[in-house]
Order: structure tokens, then C-alpha cells, then sequence
């Protein structure tokens, strides 16, 4: 039996770090220049597990993207803001609502980036955050660096549970 590629949706506000982060998961690299994504891309990660390798393919959605290519069928969509980016975190509970609008039972965790620009790191509570008031408690919330990898392969530990369902998950890579 073929295993399954599950499908795993980036998105948020341009330059957040969608595309850092997976490229820092596809290849373990980090470019300081900002190129903006204008096409979506799908990058596909297997992760080595107790419970066998893991397939997905990361889609990369351009801001501009229509919905409906990149929403359809996705196992998890990932909305990403930034921690220095105020503008980016009051634009989630668009993202929420745009996902929710496409696929009402939408398996969601939102990503913050760049907590290596924040001066003390990470925020301790989550209504913190400039956008999220309606939904703190419903969603997963990583916060992560892709530049120091600082809390980086937890996030995709944590993608790997989510999807198998089982917390007791070994990732080897
Ligand atoms: N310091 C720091 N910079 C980051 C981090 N993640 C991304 N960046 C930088 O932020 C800029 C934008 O990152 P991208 O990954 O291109 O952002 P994006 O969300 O893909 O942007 P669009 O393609 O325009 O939607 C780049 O200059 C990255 O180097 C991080 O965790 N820390
Ligand atoms: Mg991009």
C-alpha cells in the first residue's frame, strides 16, 4: 500500500517566513534576503519515525493565491505571523476565517517566526498577540526562529503527532 503524502498549507502575510520555514525543513538552510513568493510551490519532506516515514508535501501560497487550488483537501494549514510584526498577528483571524470559510472542521496551528528579533524572546501568554482574541484557545500556537532554529524541530515533532495522532511519537530527523 502506497503511504500517504499528507498535505500541509503554508500561509500568512508576506514575509513572515513561510517560505524560510520550509526551506529550513526541506534543506536546513536560511537566506537573510527576502525574495516574496509569487507561484505556489510544493516541497515534499519525508520525516523518519518509530511509526514509519512520514511523507508530506509543504505548500508554499503566494498571499495572492486563490483559495480554493491551495485549501482543497489539506491535512493541516499552518498560518504564520511574525513576532516582531504587529500588522502580520492582527491579520490572523483573517487567515482563520478565510480557512474555516473553505473547509469548516480545518486542522490549524498558527506559527510565529522570528522570535529571535523579540528582545525578550517569546510571550508568555497567548493574548499577547495583537490578533488571535477570538481564538487562543483553539488552536495549537508555536512560536520558533527559523534564522536560530531556536525552538524549530519541536514544530515539526509537534506536525508529526498532530497528524499521526499519537503524542508518544519519535521523529529521528
Ligand atoms: N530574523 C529572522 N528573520 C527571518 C525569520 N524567518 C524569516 N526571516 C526573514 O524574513 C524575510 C521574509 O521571509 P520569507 O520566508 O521570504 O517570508 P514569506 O512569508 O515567504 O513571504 P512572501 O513569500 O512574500 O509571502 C526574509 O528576509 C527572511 O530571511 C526568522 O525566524 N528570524
Ligand atoms: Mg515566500
Amino acid at each position: 500500500m502506497a503511504t500517504k503524502t499528507y498535505k500541509i498549507v503554508c500561509i500568512g502575510d508576506s514575509g513572515v517566513g513561510k517560505t524560510s520555514f520550509i526551506m529550513r525543513v526541506f534543506a536546513d538552510i536560511f537566506d537573510t534576503k527576502y525574495n516574496p513568493t509569487f507561484k505556489t510551490t510544493i516541497r515534499t519532506i519525508t520525516l523518519l519515525s518509530n511509526r514509519g516515514p512520514i511523507r508530506m508535501d509543504l505548500w508554499d501560497c503566494p498571499t495572492t493565491h486563490r483559495i480554493s487550488q491551495c485549501y482543497e483537501e489539506a491535512d493541516m494549514f499552518l498560518i504564520f505571523a511574525a513576532l516582531d510584526d504587529d500588522k502580520s498577528q492582527e491579520s490572523l483571524n483573517t487567515w482563520i476565517k478565510k480557512v474555516e470559510n473553505a473547509q469548516p472542521d480545518a486542522n490549524i496551528a498558527i506559527c510565529l517566526t522570528k522570535s529571535d528579533m523579540v528582545e525578550n524572546g517569546y510571550f508568555e501568554t497567548p493574548s499577547e498577540y495583537s490578533g488571535l482574541t477570538e481564538f487562543v484557545d483553539n488552536f495549537y500556537i508555536w512560536e520558533f526562529s527559523n534564522k536560530t532554529t531556536d525552538k524549530f524541530s519541536e514544530v515539526f515533532h509537534n506536525i508529526a503527532r498532530n497528524l499521526i495522532h499519537d503524542d508518544n511519537i519519535k521523529i529521528s530527523r
